[in-house]
């Protein structure tokens, strides 16, 4: 079994080879980019960030290329951030949800309902405000990240084997798992069910010995982790509406060139509106596979006693965003 531990060494060995050149010399020397994704082949992110890939390659007659580690490859999301801090991978797209143990300014994406839908999301990470937070993770050392784009994710919405979940009543004692961020679990458990915090690696398992009774995803994210056959209740409360985001290893970042920073920059940042697109195809094709599968899937008609039931996370977290609340309400 991959322990948490040889996964840093192994990426470790990988921050030795990438950073044997000094800056000067790598400017020339041919590189490899090392990026991973917890996120199978053809999915919309990974998807996304190899086709950044093929654009430096061209851009660079093939002197930087990038190698994807999809699946999981390289441990969790956290495993990941840890690992591309110490420059031992490259690249790496998590979900701002384990990003905001690290970088506390982006925590405001992981409130619940803090979006009114995710056009409005879109909006937001497509203008300043989304421009800003980037800045935020990549002008603050302690990150040890420098932010390249945002990616779509939908909404999140409860799945499990249970039952229906119609109403916030439904939800009593099911056990959820949420992933690794305290105001995950505290919103599940508002919502009176017990949230149980959990890298993605783990739950599959979880789900099958019965540890937990659900989970929470977007569409493409059930339906290709496998859940979809083991929980086959599906609740659109879009409880959550968390971008996905590109990260870059700050440690290699200030090894590159400048202008090799800079094509980093601008083809990392158009991911943002390719991976989109393939998002949107993604969701269609992911919602016709989940209905196919004989998924009772249930339309939340109203979503005010979720959102009231969630007041508490507000009142904790809430309070030190209020003025970045007050901006990203008024956006379009
Ligand atoms: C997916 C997301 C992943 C990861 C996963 C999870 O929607 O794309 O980055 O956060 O959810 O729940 O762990």
């Amino acid at each position: 079994m991959t322990t948490r531990r040889t996964i840093l060494a192994a990426g470790l060995a990988v921050a030795a080879a990438f950073a044997v050149a000094p800056a000067g010399a790598l400017a020339q020397s041919k590189m490899v980019l090392k990026a991973a994704d917890v996120h199978p082949l053809g999915y919309p992110t990974v998807e996304a960030v190899e086709r950044m890939g093929k654009k430096l390659e061209k851009a660079t007659n093939g002197r930087i290329t990038i190698q994807m580690f999809p699946a999981m490859q390289l441990g969790g999301e956290k495993e990941m951030i840890e690992q591309a801090q110490v420059g031992a991978l490259q690249i790496a797209r998590v979900s701002v949800g384990p990003v905001g143990t690290v970088v506390d300014d982006l925590n405001v994406f992981n409130l619940p309902f803090v979006f009114r839908n995710t056009e409005h999301m879109r909006h937001v990470i497509d203008g300043p405000i989304g421009d800003e937070l980037l800045k935020k993770i990549s002008d603050n050392p302690k990150t040890g990240l420098v932010g390249l784009a945002w990616m779509d994710s939908g909404a999140r919405n409860f799945y499990n084997k249970v039952r229906d979940v119609k109403s916030i009543e439904d939800l009593k004692g099911l056990k959820i798992r949420m992933m690794g961020n305290p105001m995950f679990v505290e919103t599940m458990n508002a919502l009176g069910g017990n949230g149980v915090p959990m890298q993605m690696d783990q739950v599959m398992n979880a789900l099958q010995t019965g540890v937990v009774d659900g989970a929470e995803n977007n569409p493409p994210s059930y339906d290709s982790f496998g859940h979809v056959p083991v929980a086959k209740h599906y609740s659109l409360t879009e409880h959550l509406i968390i971008p996905e985001i590109l990260v870059f290893s700050r440690k290699s970042f200030d090894a590159l060139s400048k202008e090799d920073q800079e094509l980093v920059m601008k083809f990392g940042k158009e991911t943002q509106l390719e991976q989109r697109v393939l998002w949107d195809e993604r969701t269609k094709q992911a919602m016709d596979k989940i209905k196919a599968a004989g998924v009772n899937v249930i339309e939340i008609k109203d979503k005010k006693p979720f959102q009231d039931a969630v007041k508490p996370v507000w009142d904790k977290y809430g309070s030190k965003y209020t003025e970045l609340v007050k901006r990203i309400q008024d956006t379009k």
